[in-house]
């Protein structure tokens, strides 16, 4: 029987690797896979906790209502940054502002997170997979001092590490610290990552698309034309046409595609003039992700990773996935 790695293991295995590899991004790491495992725990048992399940009764900047379970999440990750020591302070979808950490031992902390707690999380009480999604970067305002907008407003190319955790089947954790990416399924019975999918790559190509086509009239012209007259027609040498595969978690539609090859669309409608997905915690991580596995992150038009942020909750339109399909849908666009 093969030797089973958990991701502690691994990551201390590769700290050296990393050139800043004083062990703080190490323990960083570790303590986002202890808050994933406590999320998790909750995520699983949600429908028996009535305090788990439904909404807080909130809404947040996004103008999304807010479920128990993001807020419990969201509260668990902060947790876990504050009393890490690591973190001097983190943005996330579920807070309006970022949070500049107050004590003297988190203002000496060097990085800065940014995360989405809880992905897709209209799909918790149906029981549909959701994920987290989190993007470290090294702050850029001066250790000691308490972290500033500016360390949150970073280009995803200066991203130190990236990575989600899909609450599916099984909890994954899939990771990049910019040397590939590596995949890690829980295992309950020891309560540890062990290494899954190492050195993952996404094919080049695939026959998926992910998109949520209610929108196909609402968006611009040359998407409703490459759906409908690409992937919905069977191309030379095959039998049948593209499959459409939409779960409405980001999360679980982009592992889907990272493993089978395919490309997840969100891009900007009449409803949502800038796209829907938020650009610091969700669409530039997965970007990360996806270029170390082989991928391409556009929004239609630029590289994902090159935009420079203006604003915490921008909203960018989304084409994530196996490179030769971006780029040949990104061919359909005026
Ligand atoms: P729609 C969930 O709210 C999310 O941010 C992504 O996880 C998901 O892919 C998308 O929005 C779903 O949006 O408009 O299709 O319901």
């Amino acid at each position: 029987m093969s030797k089973v790695t958990t991701l502690h293991e691994f990551i201390m295995d590769r700290q050296a690797e990393f050139q800043f590899s004083t062990g703080e991004l190490s323990r960083l790491l570790s303590d986002i896979a202890v808050a994933s495992k406590i999320v998790s725990k909750d995520v699983r048992r949600a429908g028996l906790l009535e305090n788990f399940l439904g909404a807080e009764g909130t809404t947040n900047i996004q103008g999304e209502e807010q479920q128990k379970l993001d807020v419990i999440a969201d509260n668990q990750f902060i947790n876990m940054f504050q009393s890490g020591g690591e973190v001097c302070g983190i943005a996330s979808e579920e807070n309006d502002n970022f949070m500049p950490f107050k004590s003297e031992f988190s203002k000496k902390g060097k990085y800065v997170v940014l995360f989405d707690p809880l992905d897709g999380s209209s799909n918790i009480d149906v029981n549909v997979s959701i994920g987290t999604i989190f993007s470290i970067y090294r702050r850029v305002s001066e250790v000691g001092t308490e972290a500033t907008l500016e360390d949150m407003l970073q280009a995803g190319t200066e991203q130190v590490a990236a990575g989600y955790v899909l609450y599916g089947s099984s909890t994954m954790l899939v990771y990049t610290t910019g040397k590939g990416v590596n995949g890690f399924t829980l295992d309950p019975s020891i309560g540890e990552f062990c290494l899954s999918h190492p050195q993952m790559k996404t094919p080049d190509t695939g026959r998926i698309y992910a998109m949520n086509e209610g929108n196909i009239n609402i968006c611009e012209s040359g998407i409703k034309e490459y759906i409908e007259t690409y992937c919905q027609q069977t191309q030379p040498g095959h039998e049948r046409p593209y499959s459409g595969r939409y779960i409405g978690s980001l999360v679980a539609d982009f592992h889907r595609n990272l493993i089978k090859g395919g490309i997840y669309i969100y891009p900007d409608t009449t409803v949502d003039p800038e796209g829907k997905l938020r650009l610091l915690y969700e669409c530039n991580p997965l970007a990360f992700i996806v270029e170390q596995a082989g991928g391409l992150a556009t929004t239609g038009r630029k590289r994902i990773m090159e935009i420079k942020p203006e604003r915490l909750h921008q909203r960018v339109p989304y084409f994530i996935g196996s490179k030769t399909m971006v780029e040949h849908a990104m061919g359909f666009l005026k």
